[in-house]
């Protein structure tokens, strides 16, 4: 045996170019988990067979090597470094024993196999399958998997791994065991475990060929009232596949167990769903609308990668948008198509603006398949999920709902049981469809948003109108470094054109393609395009990039009154909202850089108001407000106060205008228990109290001390948290008493204050920390707490630079024992650039102290190294 100490300091940058297939078949592995707390032990014996005469080199880390055996003969003759176990002169065919030690109770990473509040769990992707065993750890290693646990049987009485269930037993001292197989080949990272003494409820669905599949829904014990919606949804998403996709389940048990330690929302192991206890516990009392339709949307997402990411899996993390850009669509759909589909686009959009945008503009911008990285960990981005969702919608909206489905059922057809490239996904798509997607498929390869400017010409002589398109977009700073040339984009813009009395006008162009749903379309391609239309009698208004058909910026300078004509009559939704925030968005511009309110800013938004025809839930939308994330995407300098000032100017000037309507609005609606009537009342509330409405304190703290349920509740309590009042004193105080020991509840508590605009938020927030029940380890607790305080710009950005100061030495206390929350926390510094002078001036001093820890964890390293 050889030790080869690394040089860890240095972590290697790993290249998309550099792809080689493995050398190593797994063909089955069995795996033996003896679980102990604090030592584990783990016997993986695996059929390997030889494709390439090569040493064999298995990832590991943090595992304590026991023995090696090859077709049962003890091995002496291998090389050990900190992350690979290289084994040489192999056989053709053999089988491979490796026994290794863990210690689940030190794993504070949440990565690999680790104890959370008692229960044994796992989290695998994407490279941590390697601190449970020596592994061909990379999604291209396809196997077969038993599994075997034993444990304690009192503490741990529950003992689940993936597909069914062959056996269980008991064994002698307390112990017993189960064993597990899993017919479908799957890669390392969706293998799970979960091991402890938990509460279920159990439910079947029928699939469409007639199996019986059971379905179980596992949580800590006395949780099982709120686990009903979580199963809903899975029986919903279940049926929603085979309907909309032709998909059906493959194993006869799907199980999804809630874990309070977890570092993002769930993870889609195959028949073994791990998902973060927020994304699964709700009821009334304890969840908001919000938690409800998200939870709903999350189970559909990881049921859907059933197909999308477990049968058919990436070639390697380069790839990862394969998955999840695809799954993410499939989940839009899903909420698309079980409620409004304009409102589940506006709240795409607006998340894709609010998290993808900023990430595109940044100093971590990335193509949709990045080229390298350092830490695979970060690839998790809003760019490969969100971004990668859209590009698939903009092939949808080219092909049409039939041409999309079309591609898809051959897509499953070629690759079912395989690891394969985004490639192969656009070539089952096209060819099934006979479409070429060379151009379009540079926005995989291109990082930035582009921008699309807008000129147009109306003759009213010849009835013509033309529409000049030039599309801009702007390099990276790593593409600058690389002197990249950017090629233009294929860009699939949806038309409309509106008459004088809002009605849509008959379309008449050469260049518009109608897809197979009947809805126009241009195709701009080239860095500049003009598109005639004819026969319009009259100048139309402009809309374009209906539904947010391509994920750009449109740089147009419509006139007032255009604009408010989109407002009051696009048929497009999405764009009826559209115009209602360039209008709100300007109106804040003006108003932070010191010029008038345009008083008919005011009187639109009192029309929006009053208009009866438009649902609850998108007049809710349509009259919010932009964040100061939003602000800071469009400044040049993120101006907190100021931002501050403008939004509550807009507020006060509304509220002064339209108070009675308002009013009134929000008490018609409190009346209503709808989810839309809930949205609807509590963002006039918010209107009302920052708005300076006489009684707005009133309606908050009454709403809050007679809430009938957690959205009246919650959202009461963030408005309180705006103001250092008596009131939000006793809210908070209440609220903590009443939820103080639930762990999924407590996070609001957090969030509430962490968002506060009152003067003595960063000071609540850093006692918060200091004092139980808030968990210095727990990643729900550091995300509500932390992340939002670094969203809250008022007092985040504070000139002493006092709360900066106190974040980075929390990103280092948190770096140490888990990198990939410590990183989420370093994604706040993105925009340190654009920070007032005293805040950006400790920032940088902070940043470059971290980088200077030799220690740092590469998550960490990667993500500051570039701001
Ligand atoms: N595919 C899952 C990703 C995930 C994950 C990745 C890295 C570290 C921890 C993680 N937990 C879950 C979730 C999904 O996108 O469906
Ligand atoms: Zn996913």
């Amino acid at each position: 045996m050889k030790v080869i100490m690394e040089n860890t300091n240095t972590p290697q940058r790993i290249y998309l170019k550099d792809y080689v297939s493995p050398a190593y078949q797994i063909e089955h592995v069995n795996l033996h988990f003896n679980l102990h707390e604090t030592n584990t032990i783990v016997t993986s014996l695996m059929q390997i067979k030889q494709l390439r005469k090569e040493p064999l080199v298995l990832d590991g880390e943090n595992l304590e090597l026991l023995s090696i055996k090859i077709n049962e003969e003890l091995v002496r003759d291998y090389q050990l470094t900190e992350h690979q176990l290289t084994l040489k002169n192999l056989p053709e065919k053999f089988n491979l024993e490796i026994v290794v030690k863990i210690n689940p109770e030190a794993n504070k990473a949440c990565e690999g196999l680790y104890l959370s509040k008692g229960i044994f769990c796992t989290q695998c992707e994407a490279e941590s399958f390697r601190k449970i065993t020596y592994f061909l750890d990379r999604p291209d290693v396809m196997t077969t998997y038993t599994v075997e646990i034993e444990a304690d049987q009192k503490k741990y009485p529950r003992l689940l791994s993936n597909g069914d269930c062959l056996e269980k037993k008991e064994l002698s001292s307390g112990r017993h065991y189960a064993k597990w197989s899993d017919p479908f080949k799957k890669p390392s990272y969706l293998f799970a475990l979960v091991a402890g003494d938990l509460g279920v409820i159990e439910d079947h669905f029928v699939t469409v060929s007639g199996r019986k599949v059971k379905l179980e829904v596992f949580a800590a014990h006395g949780k099982q009232d709120r686990c009903h919606h979580a199963m809903e949804s899975l029986k919903k998403s279940m049926k929603w596949d085979e309907e909309r996709f032709g998909r059906e389940y493959d194993l006869n048990q799907f199980m999804i167990v809630a874990i309070d330690d977890f570092n993002m929302g769930a993870m889609e192991n195959k028949g073994l769903n791990v998902f973060n206890s927020r994304l699964v516990l709700a009821d009334q009392t304890s969840a908001t609308d919000d938690d409800f339709h998200h939870i709903e949307a999350v189970v559909g997402h990881e049921y859907f990668h059933n197909w999308t990411g477990n049968r058919i899996t990436c070639r390697n993390w380069f790839e990862l948008s394969l998955k999840e850009g695809l799954t993410v669509f499939r989940d839009q759909e899903f909420s698309a198509d079980l409620h409004s589909r304009p409102v589940e686009r506006i709240r795409m959009v607006q998340s894709l603006r609010g998290r993808q945008f900023p990430e595109d503009a940044g100093p971590n911008a990335h193509p949709v398949r990045p080229a390298s990285c350092l830490s695979v960990n970060n690839f998790y981005t809003a760019t490969i999920y969100e971004k990668g969702a859209e590009v698939i919608r903009m092939m949808f909206t080219m092909l049409g709902k039939q041409g999309f489905r079309k591609g898809m059922d051959e897509y499953f057809k070629r690759y079912d049981g395989q690891a394969v490239t985004i490639d192969d996904f656009a070539s089952a798509i096209s060819e099934a469809n006979k479409v070429d997607f060379s151009q379009f498929k540079l926005w995989y390869s291109q990082a930035g948003t582009p921008e699309v400017s807008v000129t147009e010409k109306y003759d009213s002589t010849n009835k013509t109108y033309q529409l000049t398109l030039q599309q801009n977009t702007d390099l990276t700073l790593a593409e600058k470094e690389q002197n990249f040339q950017k090629k233009p984009f294929q860009i699939p813009l949806m038309i409309g054109l509106i008459g004088p009395k809002g009605e849509d006008l008959p379309i008449h162009c050469a260049e518009v393609t109608w897809n197979t749903d009947e809805k126009p379309l241009l195709f701009l391609k080239d860095v500049k395009q003009t598109f005639t239309f004819t026969d319009l009698a009259t100048r139309p208004v402009l809309s374009l990039n209906r539904q947010f058909s391509a994920p750009v910026n449109i740089k147009w300078q419509p006139s007032q009154s255009d604009l408010y004509h989109l407002i009051k009559y696009d048929s497009d939704e999405f764009n009826r909202f559209e115009a209602c925030q360039k209008m709100i968005t300007e109106a804040l511009q003006a108003l932070i850089h010191d010029h008038d309110l345009n008083p008919e800013v005011i009187d639109t938004l009192g029309f929006v108001l009053n208009d009866e025809q438009i649902d609850p839930t998108f007049k809710s939308l349509i009259l919010s407000f932009p964040s100061d994330q939003d602000l800071a995407l469009i400044e040049n300098e993120i101006q907190p106060k100021k931002f501050k000032a403008a939004r509550d100017k807009l507020s006060q000037e509304f509220v002064q205008k339209f108070s009675a309507d308002i009013y009134k609005l929000y008490k018609k609606h409190h009346a209503i228990s709808t989810a839309g009537s809930r949205s609807l009342k509590n963002r006039l509330l918010d209107i009302l109290y920052l708005g300076h409405h006489p009684e707005g304190l009133r309606l908050v703290a009454d709403q809050f001390n007679h809430a009938k349920n957690m959205t009246e509740s919650f959202a009461a309590l963030c408005a309180l948290c705006h103001d250092a009042t008596a009131e939000r004193d006793e809210a908070l105080e209440k609220f903590f008493e009443r939820w103080k020991t639930d762990a999924v509840v407590f996070n609001k508590w957090l969030g509430a204050q962490a968002s506060g605009e009152a003067f003595d938020t960063f000071e609540i927030v850093r006692n918060i920390s200091q004092m139980k029940p808030f968990d210095p380890q727990n990643p729900n607790n550091l995300y509500s707490l932390h992340a939002i305080f670094a969203q809250n710009y008022l007092r985040f950005l504070e000139p002493s630079g006092e709360p900066i100061r106190w974040f980075a030495k929390e990103i280092e206390r948190i770096d140490q024992d888990n990198p990939q929350v410590a990183a989420r926390l370093c994604k706040q510094f993105n925009f340190v650039k654009k920070f007032p002078a005293d805040a950006k001036a400790v920032a940088l001093d902070e940043i470059k102290r971290l980088l200077s820890l030799p220690k740092l964890s590469k998550n960490s390293r990667e993500l500051l190294e570039k701001v």
